[in-house]
């Protein structure tokens, strides 16, 4: 069946991204070792076969010869959509033709669970030709299933062993590239020859590190809330008489707020990073708020912007042991209702929950996602900041203005954009070192293109193993290996631009429209990387 398309859609159908150099030739390329420190002896225990795997640098010259036979590869989307990951597996695709034509890409449909009920297609250039430079991860579907209990790796590898797969791409977050880590270990136990090999995707941003510039979707998302918190500044300006509260989705790390504000510089921003070193509570933050809405009243500007990042109550210390403690009781399987809650928290969390609106308590009594996860983007803390502040403004004296709050959530319509002309040749390039690094026989490792800020012919490519990036965390009541979700830094330039301008956004209006994702035209406009990238 021929897929419904917008004129938009079909002009991007026809982009083609840049190559970097270090790609262009599968063929002319191989591996070098980069030493790298390993220091968690905790880690070396659970992965005794992957631990010691160094990270390797792709480098040109030797020839990585055409494989003898064709390679069969598998590939699945895990987690949260993110724009660009149609174009990974466009790369992978490609590339695995180069490598030897006959060559096989089978997508698992559906997440994890794909691979676990063996649901796959073939991918084919003719169905892959609707999809390029696409949003969404419609192709093969997500989900968040996993793979980490003993049955569900032996059920991986059985797949694994019957399609004969030389390689398994998983394109996914922390969480999803930890179950990578925990397969290739499994898969070299068992002498299972199928290689794992991971891709860093969430809009997110936190999957981030020494090697990995970015997640891919980041730059896409931010691009697409930023328009849209541009417009509604315009707005705020033009009517002169709304407070708007935008949260942000972004999970725990409060990566996407700084960017967006960077890019549109609303009245204020809270960053979870921040309000956690500063060990603020739940009130001071509302008191912050109230206090600009009453500068800002007294010069007669009685409307404003304020982002708030989805993550921001796992950041207020208070609001963190409440957390905890509700993540504790959800874990061994305790009574999640608000009637008995109370009695089963202990007090100064017991005290705190029961200070907070009735629907807010729902929403965080509400199930967690299969990692234990609390679903922060159910917590409609912009609700709750509107409810709160509203209770604040009115026992002010020094405030006569006329307080109209309106609640907004942006997330769902940034995570399945079409990708940026960033995302998708970073995406691009993520796929293409995926093949290399099956075809090159390595295992347990994260593709890393760097040198993001260069242009794309000087971006790099590196293979980091996941194990590296691995450690302890406390997960549904247990210490867990995880991969570190990389928060904002409150020392790096990023933040300190934004903390030296925002004094000067909160009582002008210095917002900013970045209006929507360029795709043609004069390059600074289509080609503009994330202010955190090019500000470090
Ligand atoms: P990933 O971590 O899987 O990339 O998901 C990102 C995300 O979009 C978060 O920002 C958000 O909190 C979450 O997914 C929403 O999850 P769901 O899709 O299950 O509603």
């Amino acid at each position: 069946m021929k897929k419904e398309m917008s004129l938009l859609q079909k002009e991007r159908l026809l982009y083609r991204s840049q190559i970097p150099d270090i790609l262009q030739d599968p063929l002319e390329v191989s591996l070098e070792e980069v030493p790298i420190a390993k220091e968690n002896s905790a880690i070396r225990e659970l992965f005794p076969k992957t631990w010691a795997m160094p990270l390797f640098s792709l480098v040109k010259g030797k020839k990585c010869i055409l494989a003898k036979r064709p390679l069969r590869v598998g590939v699945v989307f895990s987690g949260g959509q993110a724009p660009g990951g149609h174009n990974v597996i466009c790369g992978l695709f490609d590339t695995l033709k180069k490598i030897h034509p006959e060559s096989s890409l089978i997508g698992f449909q559906d997440g994890p669970g794909g691979i676990l009920k063996d649901r796959a297609i073939e991918i084919t250039e003719e169905l892959l030709s609707s999809y390029r430079n696409q949003g969404g991860f419609d192709l093969l579907g997500s989900g968040r299933g996993k793979i980490e209990k003993k049955e569900d790796l032996e059920l991986s590898e059985k797949v694994a062993r019957s399609r004969k797969l030389d390689g398994l791409v998983i394109i996914g977050g922390d969480d999803s590239n930890t179950n990578a880590a925990l397969l290739a270990e499994f898969f070299l136990q068992k002498g299972c020859e199928t290689k794992i090999i991971g891709v860093p995707k969430t809009i997110d941003g936190d999957l981030q590190n020494e090697h990995v510039e970015i997640s891919f979707g980041f730059d896409t998302a931010c691009k697409v809330f930023s328009e849209e918190i541009g417009n509604i500044a315009k707005d705020a300006l033009s009517a002169k008489k709304y407070y708007h509260f935008i949260k942000l989705m972004g999970r725990s790390a409060s990566h996407v707020a700084l960017e967006c504000a960077l890019q549109t510089h609303p009245n204020l921003t809270l960053i979870g990073e921040e309000i956690l070193e500063k060990r603020m509570k739940l009130q001071e933050i509302v008191d912050l708020i109230a206090d600009l809405i009453v500068k800002r009243s007294l010069a007669k500007r009685n409307y404003g912007v304020i982002l708030i990042p989805e993550g921001i109550i796992e950041f207020i210390p208070e609001m963190q042991a409440l957390i905890q403690e509700l993540n504790q009781i959800a874990a061994t399987g305790g009574d999640m209702q608000t009637a008995t809650i109370l009695s089963l928290l202990s007090k100064d969390p017991a005290t705190l929950f029961s200070s907070l609106p009735h629907s807010i308590q729902e929403e965080l009594l509400l199930g967690r996602d299969p990692h234990g996860n609390v679903l922060l983007s159910q917590v409609e803390t912009e609700k709750l900041f509107i409810a709160m502040v509203t209770e604040a403004l009115a026992k002010r004296k020094d405030y006569a203005g006329k307080f109209q709050p309106l609640s907004h959530f942006f997330g769902y319509e940034g995570r399945s954009a079409l990708p940026s002309n960033f995302d998708a040749q970073y995406c691009t390039a993520l796929g293409t070192l995926a093949a290399l690094l099956v075809h090159l026989e390595v295992t347990g490792m994260m593709c890393a293109i760097g040198h993001v800020k260069e242009s794309v012919s000087q971006w790099t490519a590196k293979a980091v193993p996941l194990t590296s990036l691995i450690h302890l965390e406390m997960r549904k009541g247990e210490k867990k290996p995880v991969i570190k979700k990389a928060l904002v830094d409150l020392k790096k330039k990023p933040f300190l631009t934004f903390q030296e301008a925002r004094e000067k956004w909160k009582l002008q209006d210095s917002y900013h429209c970045p209006g929507p994702v360029q795709f043609f035209g004069d390059r600074k406009l289509c080609d503009s990387l994330s202010a955190s990238l090019y500000l470090r």
